[in-house]
């Protein structure tokens, strides 16, 4: 098994390819010899190639090499998708190696990372391989590009081991002019754009082998993750004074929000273009991109979408109908929208959510003749920066909203837990009880690997992100059942009122409810007190996920944790567990449920999967670890008018707030802290 994936060549020091002559690319052919001697001579390690029968690779050599790629563009994703099967289907990590030094330097380097990551997530003989993380190969896509002049200088003039890092300036997109700019933290956060392009990565659209694609409940994922991300960005606006962000739905009018991302592709050496404020989407015609649609394409399919919904039914390419019942009416109507190859009826229901994100993405310049790429609605490593992302996204979710209103509302049944009274939920940490703190950290992220002037040794870049001090939930439970239970316990989050200071009623709260955690637990005869520390949610990943700094680089030579450690990038980031809150003290309400275990569970064995953040990312090859439906039990509306009136005697309430401190705090200190507290106890 290799150690070193086949992305090295961009800065990397350590590697060097053995070359059958025609792998080369022909402008390299007259200087293979001379490769070979310049970076063979440091080189402390040599990749395994094989002289393997070439496969084509002519389908997706179509994008050219200096282009940027987009999972959206569905003549990019059929190009990706062939290079996916290419990859999947070689024999082994061996001939995998060596088709990818093959097709390193000729295919697209976006497409390449992509398939290529893809491939070693779904293949057998790849699992548990280490690769870098996105924002370690293409840093590009996160970071503001004056960093990589900076980096260049230093890197150029100091010696490896002195480096300071390079600092990225916080809020740089924006002045305080445009209200948006207020959530500009959550929105370019690199941790959170991080997992969005992880979540697809491990959801891809497209593929011949249909078993990557149709995963457990894969529609009702995308639906659910997507409403969270929807219900955390309206809870961070209402912090910073902004009302909920209206849903994109006349695709006649203006997008009233501009947005300029400061992006440089140092692949396609462009900077991304901008939306300026007042831009209209437009029917593409974009030969370049195999892009031919109209708006009123959108419109159609949006229509049949309400149709199936009002109908409680869809059309079946046979004519028949397809029911969308309660157990699985969303997850089709997830693949619907989104849409994939396990769509039911793509013919008829298109590719709405998809051509959604093209159409915003190329409003700029719909016919190509500024001969401009698209924006960052275009790419699902970038698309969160831009305030359209969530306009267009809380659209989506108001149609799969339409369809959860059709359910009826959960009865008391399929609430309860006989026998189990939860009689208390609270948080203790360093705020005191039932307050959470909030402030600024800064911490750093490697560059190297996607500096494409091959530096030699670590470039650090420094960045500055939303963070809160750790604490535990503590939840009181009452067992009357005379024996041993076992219950998944269910806490949410929500405001208490909305932007103008009104209580929030059920409907509109139930949508703005966070999933911060979900666990199963024992429950022994009588009373139980759970402690539950915040750092262990099943909806996020440590920071040492996200980023993977030099310091905590598992899969390192010599590094023993190799084996143990997995690609399972996808995970909420830890760091915005929480909403940022206000310095007053932001109101949210704590909720907590214990439902059955024995009706929730899932029989399946989880040894040496990625289960931390399974929440919203599922478990990889294994089915969605709870029964129920996801977001349960807020998914649907119910009759109550507040949430007091909708609790049963498993459910309890407190009301706490989230106490926003505007100061910064260095990583390593934090954590010399926390170790302290972890010791001393909270108390
Ligand atoms: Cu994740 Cu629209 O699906 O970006």
């Amino acid at each position: 098994r290799p150690t070193e994936p086949c992305f090295m060549q961009k800065g990397s020091d350590n590697a060097v390819l053995e070359l059958p002559d025609h792998y080369y690319p022909d402008k390299y052919k007259t200087v293979t010899n001379q490769l070979v001697n310049k970076f063979g001579a440091d080189a402390g390690r040599t990749i395994p190639v094989r002289n393997i029968a070439l496969p084509d690779v002519s389908h997706p050599q179509q994008l050219p090499y200096n282009d940027q790629f987009s999972l959206f563009v569905p003549a990019h994703r059929r190009m990706a998708g062939k290079l996916i099967d290419i990859f999947m289907n070689m024999r082994d990590v061996t001939d995998l190696q060596s088709v990818c030094s093959y097709c390193q330097l000729r295919i697209n380097p976006y497409m390449f990372n992509y398939c290529l990551s893809v491939a070693i997530l779904h293949r057998p003989d790849t699992k548990g391989l280490n690769i870098p993380t996105f924002a370690e190969t293409f840093p590009d896509k996160f970071v503001d590009p004056k960093v990589f002049r900076k980096a260049r200088e230093t890197t150029t003039t100091v010696q490896k081991g002195e480096r300071m890092p390079v600092v990225i300036p916080q809020a740089y997109t924006a002045s305080d002019l445009e209200p948006e700019q207020r959530v500009a933290y959550f929105r370019e956060d690199i941790g959170i754009n991080l997992h969005h392009w992880h979540w697809h990565l491990v959801y891809p659209f497209e593929s011949a082998d249909v078993n990557i694609v149709n995963k457990d409940r894969r529609g009702e994922l995308f639906y659910y993750m997507h409403q969270q991300i929807i219900a955390r960005y309206n809870t961070e606006r209402m912090c910073n004074n902004l009302a909920r962000v209206e849903r994109y739905q006349d695709f006649r009018g203006a997008i009233s929000e501009g947005y300029f991302p400061k992006l440089d592709s140092q692949v396609a050496s462009r900077a991304w273009p901008p939306r300026f404020a007042q831009t209209r989407i437009q029917d593409l015609d974009r030969p370049v991109d195999q892009i031919r649609a109209d708006v009123v394409q959108l419109e159609t399919w949006r229509d049949r979408f309400l149709e199936a919904i009002e109908a409680g039914a869809i059309l079946l390419p046979n004519g028949r109908t397809y029911p969308l019942d309660e157990a699985t009416g969303i997850d089709v109507l997830g693949n619907l929208m989104e849409s994939s190859i396990i769509s039911r009826n793509r013919s008829h229901y298109g590719d709405l959510h998809n051509m959604g994100h093209v159409f915003i993405s190329f409003a700029h310049d719909p016919d190509n003749r500024h001969l401009e790429n698209f924006g960052v609605m275009g790419d699902s490593a970038t698309a969160m920066r831009d305030p359209v992302f969530y306009r267009w996204h809380a659209y989506v979710d108001d149609i799969f909203n339409l369809h959860k209103a059709k359910l009826p509302a959960y009865t008391p049944q399929q609430l309860d837990f006989p026998a189990i009274r939860v009689s208390s939920i609270g948080v203790e940490g360093r705020g005191g009880a039932n307050t959470l703190r909030t402030q600024w950290e800064q911490s750093t992220v490697e560059l190297s690997r996607g500096l494409d002037f091959m530096p030699r040794g670590s470039m650090l870049a420094r960045f500055t992100h939303l963070q809160h001090d750790d604490f535990n939930y503590v939840i009181e439970v009452n067992n009357t059942s005379g024996a041993n239970q076992m219950g998944t316990i269910r806490i949410f989050i929500a405001p208490v009122a909305d932007e103008r200071g009104r209580t929030l009623p059920f409907e509109e709260q139930r949508r703005l409810m966070i999933e911060l955690d979900k666990f199963s637990q024992g429950l022994r005869p009588g009373n139980n007190t759970i402690r539950r520390r915040s750092t262990e949610s099943s909806v996020t990943i440590p920071y040492e996920r996200t980023f993977r700094n030099q310091e905590s680089r598992p899969g390192d030579p010599g590094s023993t944790e190799a084996a143990g450690f997995d690609f399972c990038g996808c995970g909420w980031p830890h760091h915005m567990l929480l909403p940022k809150g206000t310095a007053q003290g932001y109101k949210m309400v704590l909720f907590v449920m214990v439902s059955n275990w024995m009706e929730d569970r899932i029989e399946q064995d989880l040894v040496g999967s990625c289960n931390d953040a399974a929440s919203y990312c599922g478990i990889r090859d294994r089915k969605y670890p709870d029964r129920k439906a996801m977001g349960y039990p807020f998914d649907r509306p119910n009759p109550a008018r507040a949430l007091s009136d909708f609790l049963r005697p498993n459910m309890a309430v407190r009301e706490c707030s989230i106490n926003f401190t505007d100061a910064t705090r260095v990583r390593g200190q934090r954590d010399a802290e926390d170790a302290v507290r972890a010791r001393d106890g909270y108390d």
